[in-house]
């Protein structure tokens, strides 16, 4: 029972005495706690119970008079708190307010099992700062899900949450100087009330940089901005510099003017939090030692100011090292943020994953860690849920088992086929962050070995626990979409259920395939094989018009292993199966057939999609793109295909240095030329030329730095 607790306490000793569960408390020192925490006590048992014998209720502060008997065993941590059960009388005592907020959390917890067990839990966090930097691309959660997601990580004891959202325009350009409408204001100030109530610290994050002017007028624009949200209640702020090149990116004047913000600003104010910043070089890949950014930041930045960072790369996992070769150049302890479960470079796939991969001896190394989460915030409480823990007690953090305990808690009732699903949506699939995980891992043994056998055309032994596998896809499919637990999630990944089901149909299918062929049966195979043809073809269906509306469109599912499984099982059979009998089955998957090549470092792994059935897009970039003189983009179509327009965003509305030929059946390639549309948008006009390939060369006799908004080929209606 008491092992369901989390995050996991630092130190919980279980007595002998098992009691029924309270059902009245009697409350002692109550209005010696701050009224969050009295509201919540008088909130934790039901009204309507008043039946039974009482149990009392101690509450208080280490000081306090009501918890007096027990302040030695308070820990000295701050938030830390001692609990303590025993036959009708529970003690909850805090370091501070927060650390009796936390035990009333535990205690919550505790409530949830049918009977009380005899406990004493002493317990405090490892991370000082721990929670939510909501700094993605794409859409903004909305207001009513923002404060439901309070509550959640509100009762993970996570303690800050950070507002970021690249896409709201009053936090970035172009309004980062002007106050929020009305609507919004008032929006942001219920936000920071009702996180304040969830012991949140509600940061409000700006990011000037894109177009900042180091003067006067500018320094003050941050000011009166950040003024205006203290007066809607904000009373901690962060200046992100993430994502911006050119003037906005130096170090001496983004220090300078974090410096200033706060003097002026932040010390001014008695009642507002350290200032939070991340950097432009916020990871080492960036880092260009040349530049002495980082140690520019170490060395002049006012050391109360908080520094972030990502880690090696944009998203990656931290070892001790790592933390080492930062903090020694910031000269502070660095600020994680997190990149996961964020998937707005990925949205075409779930990250349902346990959260594992950085170093467990980390916690004294750093100030704070905080998730970026999917802009799906229900189907991000998986990854969040196992951040919270590992946060809290580092060296006790099982991954596995925080992933259990918060996909059971995520859908109680239907805990074993969420878990199949989460266990076959982890992976992001390729991706320009090189960034991967592990997914299908009960499985895959099985299939890679079942594989190898036919392939090897040796006896197979495997095939009923591969089955079995699929079948059971396709059964949970069914309850997860007819499941209600949970609204909200449902809302948002209903999508990829679906296409879980069709994957789980593909899996039998492809097993029947195997059998007929095993069993020389030509007629079954066939049936199977226009079975599978028809599956593939929903399944395509179904990829190029849900989920449209994002940089990386369409929905994929077990797209690390199992779809992969299927897929070649399927041409390897149907190629034997038309040697033998002379048949000529198509084989042809929906495998993309463009392919991009690149000697510009970041544009290596880009995705590429057809959207909409005919628009061929390459997903954009999040970050700055450095395309070094010379450096060319070639996406090859794999056949000629009848064109209207190239379509080319790169944020500049100078595009003079970028090339653009394209390449038709001959084989030659041919210069073509770009018109200003609007703005940074360019337009090829193609006229039905039949194009087999199209290449970009950064022609400017020098590095270029830009963003890789938009780049598409439109194909003529057919
Ligand atoms: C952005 C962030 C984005 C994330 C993942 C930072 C500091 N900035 O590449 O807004 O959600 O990566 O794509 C970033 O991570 N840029």
């Amino acid at each position: 029972q008491v092992s369901e607790l989390s995050p996991t306490p630092q130190s919980c000793v279980v007595g002998k005495g098992t009691y029924p569960k309270p059902s009245i408390f009697l409350f002692k020192g109550l209005n010696e706690t701050d009224t969050v925490n009295q509201r919540i006590a008088k909130n934790l048992l039901p009204v309507q119970e008043k039946e039974g014998k009482y149990w009392k209720l101690v509450i208080g502060e280490a000081d306090d008079r009501s918890v007096r008997s027990v302040r030695k065993k308070v820990p000295q941590q701050s938030e830390g708190y001692y609990l303590r059960v025993r036959d009708h009388e529970i003690i909850i005592a805090g370091r501070d307010e927060r650390g009796t907020f936390y035990g009333l959390q535990t205690l919550k917890q505790l409530l949830r099992e049918s009977t009380m067990q005899e406990l004493e839990i002493t317990d405090y966090p490892d991370v000082p700062f721990r929670g939510i930097v909501e700094g993605y691309y794409g859409k903004p959660m909305d207001f009513e899900t923002h404060l439901r997601m309070f509550g959640y990580y509100g009762a993970n004891k996570m303690n800050i949450y950070l507002y970021g959202p690249k896409d709201d325009p009053y936090h970035s350009s172009p309004h980062w100087r002007q106050p929020y409408p009305e609507k919004e204001a008032q929006e942001i100030r219920e936000m920071a009330r009702v996180a304040r109530n969830n012991g949140l610290d509600f940061v409000w994050a700006i990011h000037p940089g894109k177009d900042i002017h180091w003067n006067q007028a500018d320094r003050d624009s941050v000011i009166l901005k950040f003024e205006s949200m203290y007066q809607l209640g904000v009373r901690a702020f962060a200046v992100f510099f993430d994502d911006i090149s050119g003037e906005g990116a130096k170090a001496d004047k983004q220090v300078e003017l974090l410096n200033y913000i706060n003097e002026h600003f932040i010390h001014q104010k008695s009642d507002v939090k350290p200032l939070i910043m991340c950097p432009t070089e916020y990871n080492r890949e960036w880092t260009d030692p040349k530049n002495q950014y980082l140690e520019t930041l170490g060395s002049k930045l006012n050391p109360d100011i908080a520094i972030m960072w990502t880690g090696n790369s944009v998203i990656c996992n931290i070892q001790q090292e790592d933390m080492d070769w930062i903090n020694e150049r910031i000269k502070r302890k660095a600020f994680i943020w997190w990149n996961y479960p964020v998937n707005d470079y990925v949205m075409d796939h779930l990250l349902l994953g346990p959260v594992y991969g950085n170093s467990l001896h980390i916690a004294d190394k750093m100030s704070g860690f905080v998730s970026n989460p999917m802009e799906h915030a229900e189907a991000s409480k998986v990854g969040v849920f196992g951040v919270a823990d590992y946060c809290w007690n580092m060296e006790a953090y099982d991954s596995d088992k925080s992933w259990n305990l918060a996909l059971k808690q995520l859908m109680p009732t239907d805990a074993d086929a969420f878990k199949l699903f989460a266990e076959h949506n982890a992976d992001p699939g390729t991706n320009v962050h090189h960034f991967e995980r592990n997914e299908s891992v009960r499985i895959k043994p099985v299939l890679d070995e079942f594989l190898q056998q036919v392939l090897q055309q040796t006896a197979t032994f495997k095939e009923d626990e591969i089955r079995t596998e699929f079948e059971n896809i396709v059964y949970v499919a069914d309850l997860l979409m007819a499941n209600e637990d949970n609204p909200y999630l449902a809302e948002e990944i209903s999508p990829w259920y679906q296409q879980f089901k069709t994957l789980g149909e593909m899996g039998i299918e492809v097993m029947n395939l195997y059998k007929a062929w095993q069993e020389q049966y030509q007629e079954a195979f066939l049936k199977s094989y226009r079975h599978l043809r028809a599956l593939q073809h929903a399944w395509y269906k179904y990829d190029m018009t849900m989920n449209q509306d994002v940089p990386q469109p369409g929905v994929k599912t077990g797209s690390k292993v199992l779809k992969p499984f299927v897929d070649k099982l399927f041409v390897y059979l149907t190629d034997e199966y038309n040697h033998r009998f002379q048949a000529e089955l198509p084989t042809t998957l929906n495998y993309s057939a463009y392919k991009l090549e690149s000697n510009v470092e970041q544009l290596k792994n880009l995705p590429v999609f057809l959207r909409n059935k005919t628009k061929i897009t390459v997903s954009p970039l999040n970050e700055v793109l450095k395309w070094q003189d010379g450096g060319q983009l070639t996406l090859s179509l794999g056949e000629a295909v009848s064109t209207t327009e190239l379509r080319l965003d790169l944020g500049d509305q100078q595009l003079d240095w970028i090339k653009v030929e394209i390449q038709q059946a001959d084989s030659n390639w041919t210069e073509v030329q770009l018109a200003n549309l609007w703005e940074s948008v360019y337009q090829v006009k193609l006229e039905g030329k039949e194009v087999t390939a199209f290449r970009l060369t950064n022609r400017a006799g020098q590095s270029k730095e830009c963003r890789l908004k938009t780049l598409y080929l439109q194909q003529a209606e057919a």
